[in-house]
């Protein structure tokens, strides 16, 4: 019989907890985590758990699509001017409920929503502002393939009674947790606040993510590259280089790397997150600015690569140092294993050491 937990693929620290049968759920790791801020109110634990509570329904929805009608476009258009698929608006519809019924969060920005939605919420709670793209890679839920949800999580700045738009656009510096959900072969749950990166997978028998990937650290080298080379003309001529330079054969370098591009961000990102490797997705000619939305989708897996050990660039500037301008700013994103993200970098400015 084949073991189901080959040693040299299981990580050190969850070996041992598969080993000791232990079993840790998301829950328990939130009341955990806030034990370790004795003046904690229990508002942050409350928001993760709408959100977890919010990607369990996304997650149901995602693996009924194909049984009922919920496939297909809804007839609207989103502020991308990209037509909505009726998923894209459920999981909004989803994540929006969780966080208004929740009370924890005052300020919601989302891919499917043109302007922030304010949300009422009582005093003492209701600090926190979520941005999100509710269902990543969209162009792909139609033929099984993995999307995903994205969160981006900050806290209203003190001393501002209400949370309009500006309050949302912070640098991604300060974002106070940040996560993806993952709908897979499994559906994961990978989240940070800042100390560290853990991965919990939804067991579907009991309705609860466990932890499955605790401490996650990316390779600082790895051998996947994930780019859509459709557009390799369009590309800059350093891009350009570097895409000959990994094709090329030298046993030293581990070259030639290996590509893989699934369409779907969370999921090209999931999987070079845990086998090392970079996700490009840079400016073009048709899309000057790149296509990834900077307060949704760059910021908070900038956050997460970084906490993880990896490293994040628009190809000049760190990510996370990005003064943001608007709800639905684009940005080019470099990102994944450290060395492989300065790699590319020294393509693009060759002037500059490498
Ligand atoms: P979406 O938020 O509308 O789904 O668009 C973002 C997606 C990413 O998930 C994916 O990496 C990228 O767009 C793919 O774009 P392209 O088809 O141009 O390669
Ligand atoms: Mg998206």
């Amino acid at each position: 019989m084949t073991d189901p937990h080959p040693r040299s693929t299981v990580p050190n620290a969850r070996r041992a907890s598969l080993d000791a049968g232990a079993v840790m759920t998301l829950e328990q790791f939130i009341i955990d985590q806030q034990h370790r801020f004795p003046h904690s109110t229990g508002s942050f634990s409350r928001l993760i758990r709408d959100i977890s509570v919010a990607a369990k329904i996304i997650n149901r929805d995602v693996r009924r699509a194909g049984l009922v009608d919920i496939f297909g476009d809804s007839g609207q258009i989103n502020v991308q001017g990209e037509v909505q698929k009726k998923l894209d608006a459920l999981a909004h519809a989803e994540m929006e409920r969780a966080l208004r019924r929740g009370g924890e969060c005052v300020l919601i920005g989302s891919e499917e929503h043109a302007e922030a939605i304010p949300l009422q919420t009582s005093s003492e709670s209701g600090r926190y502002i979520v941005l999100m793209d509710p269902l990543d890679g969209s162009s792909n839920i139609e033929v099984n393939v993995s999307i995903g949800t994205i969160f981006s999580v900050y806290r209203l700045p003190e001393g501002q009674a209400e949370a309009t738009l500006d309050a949302a656009l912070q640098p991604g510096t300060q974002q106070v947790a940040a996560g993806y959900v993952v709908y897979g072969s499994s559906t994961m749950l990978v989240y940070t606040t800042g100390d560290g990166v853990n991965g919990f997978t939804l067991d579907p028998s009991i309705g609860e993510f466990i932890l499955s990937h605790p401490n996650i650290r990316t390779p600082r080298q790895g051998r996947i590259y994930s780019v859509n080379v459709g557009n390799y003309r369009s590309f800059d001529a350093g891009l350009r280089a570097y895409l000959e330079w990994v094709q090329e054969e030298d046993p030293a370098t581990n070259r030639p790397f290996t590509l893989r591009y699934i369409g779907s961000f969370v999921s090209d990102f999931h999987r070079n997150l845990l086998k090392g490797g970079i996700y490009i997705y840079p400016a073009n000619t048709r899309d000057p600015e790149g296509k990834l939305r900077l307060m949704y989708e760059a910021n908070p897996m900038a956050f997460i690569v970084e906490q993880a050990g990896g490293r994040a660039t628009d190809g000049t500037r760190r990510i996370l140092s990005k003064r943001p301008e608007a709800l639905h700013q684009r940005t080019p994103v470099f990102i994944g294993s450290e060395e492989m993200v300065r790699r590319v970098e020294s393509f693009l400015h060759p002037s500059s050491a490498r």
